[in-house]
């Protein structure tokens, strides 16, 4: 990690910061806190290594992270009986079985197919001999799957400072929260976080926002006057992040329903505002999909992938009703990885994706 400790000034977020967004920290009065950092980016490497530190993490998270999915557990449980009493005159039945388990998991009928179709070859060929060995096989498609389709899931913020991360996708997904909770992991590696506030659409989406930053300790800065334009509050912040030497900047964005032409295009604007302050910016645009919308979110995936190239996807509300095979359809049909994901409404509710605890977790 970095050398030098570095102090930061930060203040609580209230509405006197609103107001005067972009006054320098060092003349912000009252409630001025400082904070420790261990580390602060800028020499080669740091971010390569944030990345990796929060997905190694992940694996020490695993009970938490597949907290939820009971659902998903439950539809493929049957897949364990099934394949207990085994036989291959059955095999044609279990198969039927298997197919549906899987596609009420959200599987989507295209993997669904692919899965069982070679599953089937392989019986038939004698290499899979017993219910555990088609169990085995399952799991290792399902994760061959995953690792081959988008192999890199830690965050790749690049090598100049300051990294920026685009938090983009439908109304009520999970934006604001994940964002939130994002800045708190990175926070506590040692990151340098601004927030902006790019949802101008709704009054009260700076609010939240501002809470966010009051409970993670970061800085955020907010539109100056109402009607503000998304891209010149996040342009604003990549300013300020450059200059006064942040890590990273955490970008907000308003819900869009992907089919609104305007909308999208707006998103187009914050994405060049942000590339004309810091070249190869933003980094990261992750488009945040509620998992309980199950395949509906694939239109929405493609659709916002089109429009600004989507490099990372995360995944909410996961503890609640959601079904975990649609993970496994969104990165076969778009190939982009699944980064975090959502699985509560706390801080630390949010965790890296690893294709490995995934598979066991929802086929345990
Ligand atoms: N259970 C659960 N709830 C979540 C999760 N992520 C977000 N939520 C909740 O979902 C609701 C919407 O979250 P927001 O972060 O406001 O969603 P948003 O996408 O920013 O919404 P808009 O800005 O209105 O488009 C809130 O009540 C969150 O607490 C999650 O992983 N699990
Ligand atoms: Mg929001």
């Amino acid at each position: 990690m970095a050398s030098s400790l570095s102090r930061i000034p930060m203040f609580t977020a209230n509405r006197s910061t609103r107001q005067q967004p972009l006054t320098p920290s060092s003349t912000l009065p009252t409630t001025r806190r400082v904070s420790r950092f261990r580390c602060s980016a800028g020499q080669t490497g740091f971010f390569t290594r944030l990345g990796r530190l929060i997905k190694e993490k992940a694996k020490s998270d695993v009970d938490k992270l597949f907290s939820g999915f009971s659902k998903t557990r439950d539809n493929l449980a049957v897949i364990d009986e099934l394949l207990l009493y085994w036989n291959l005159a059955d095999t044609d039945r279990v198969l039927d079985e298997l197919e549906e388990a899987l596609l009420v998991s959200d599987f989507g009928p295209k993997i669904t197919f692919k899965i069982v179709d070679s599953l089937k070859e392989d019986i038939l060929s004698g290499k899979l001999k017993s219910g555990s060995e088609i169990k085995d096989a399952l799991k290792k498609f399902v994760l061959d799957l995953l690792t081959s389709k988008a192999p890199k899931t830690e965050l790749q913020l690049g090598f100049r400072k300051p990294a920026v991360i685009m938090i983009v996708g439908v109304n009520g997904g999970g934006k604001t929260t994940s964002l939130g909770k994002l800045a708190n992991r990175l926070k506590k590696e040692g990151a340098k976080i601004l927030l902006a506030a790019g949802d101008t659409f709704r009054a009260a989406a700076s609010d939240q926002l501002e809470v966010w930053a009051e409970r993670t300790g970061c800085e955020i800065i907010t539109a100056e006057k109402a009607n503000a334009k998304a891209s010149s509050v996040i342009s604003q912040a990549v300013k300020k992040g450059k200059d006064e030497g942040y890590d990273i900047v955490l970008c907000d964005t308003s819900g869009r329903l992907h089919t609104n032409y305007s909308l999208m295009e707006d998103l187009i604007a914050c994405k060049k505002a942000v590339s004309k302050v810091v070249a190869g910016a933003p980094n990261e645009i992750l488009l945040v999909l509620d998992g309980t919308t199950g395949l509906n979110m694939l239109p929405q995936a493609r659709e916002f992938n089109e429009v600004v190239g989507i490099t990372g996807l995360v995944l909410t509300k996961l503890d609640g009703s959601a079904r975990g095979g649609c993970v496994v359809s969104v990165v076969d049909e778009l190939g982009i990885p699944v980064k975090f994901v959502g699985v509560g409404e706390g801080v630390e509710d949010l965790q890296p994706f690893d294709a490995e605890t995934f598979v066991n977790a929802i086929f345990s």
